[in-house]
């Protein structure tokens, strides 16, 4: 899944697609490079960011889906249903809610009626707000308790089971330390029967590694160690990587195929 993020503020590439026509072309470019599905968003999620309003939302990600949705099967990043539903409108084909349908008490209705995948991601609260709730006994556990409260939830709603995709929701609510836990463990988080979605690609805590904490690298240099993540769970058997440099995502994965030799 390659990230094209129509925002002036993501922490990874803010503001280098931020005009339509930038965002199709980059859009198009990830496809040529491998890409299986576009993951398109216009709100920036990164800590402490303001959320836009629903009008600039769907100005911002309605049209480049709509000249995309030919090009590759597209997600739509949003926690709001009516964006959810404009982007399905405009053809989208999977809604990616990093609320797991917290924000908006709507989407498991919108997303029930339209049967459509959805991505449930583990969140705890907004970008405001959210580095102050990163507080677990067990992080695997704990996440992996509250994704299932999300699954029971949609369920109620409507949503069939097999179509929400779990994702633990890496740099959300999540200090370096949990982040590493979850990764070492996400065996036990797909063995809650769905398929999973990850998605640590440029995040903070990639940009730690072997480094003093006033050295972080910067997200353009978080490529490699991405790379490495990506390995580690393709091994795992993931439904997808959520990722911005699809280039050495694509070599990644080709390399894991031939270590693991043939099927
Ligand atoms: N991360 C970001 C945005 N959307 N969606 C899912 N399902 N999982 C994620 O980990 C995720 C997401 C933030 O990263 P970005 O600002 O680079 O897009």
């Amino acid at each position: 899944m390659g990230v094209v993020n129509v925002t002036p503020d993501s922490f990874s590439d803010g503001g280098a697609w931020f005009t339509p026509e930038d965002a199709v072309a980059h859009g198009r470019d990830l496809v040529a490079q491998g890409a299986d599905l576009l993951d398109i968003g216009g709100e920036s999620t990164r800590p402490g960011a303001e959320r836009p309003s629903l009008a600039e939302e769907l100005r911002r990600v309605v049209p480049v889906i709509a000249a995309l949705r030919d090009v590759a099967p597209v997600s739509v990043d949003t926690m709001r249903a009516d964006v959810a539903a404009a982007a399905l409108d405009a053809g989208a084909a999977i809604v990616n809610d990093v609320s797991g349908g917290l924000a908006d008490p709507d989407m498991g209705a919108l997303v029930a009626e339209r049967g459509v995948p959805f991505i449930a991601m583990h969140w705890r609260g907004h970008s405001t707000v959210m580095q102050s709730l990163a507080v677990y006994d067990d992080v695997v556990a704990d996440v992996s308790r509250e994704l299932m409260a999300r699954v029971e939830a949609l369920c109620a709603a409507g949503v069939a089971p097999e179509r929400i995709v779990l994702d633990p929701g890496f740099g959300f609510a999540k200090k370096a330390e949990h982040n590493w836990e979850i990764l070492r463990r996400l065996d036990e988080v797909m063995a809650l029967g769905h398929r999973v979605l990850v998605g640590t690609s440029r995040k903070t805590f990639l940009g730690h590694v072997g480094r003093s904490p006033d050295a972080v690298r910067p997200p353009l240099e978080r490529d490699v160690a991405t790379a490495v993540t990506t390995a580690h769970v393709a091994g795992l058997g993931v439904w997808a990587v959520r990722v911005h440099d699809v280039v050495a995502t694509i070599d990644t994965l080709d390399v894991a195929d031939e270590l693991r030799g043939p099927a």
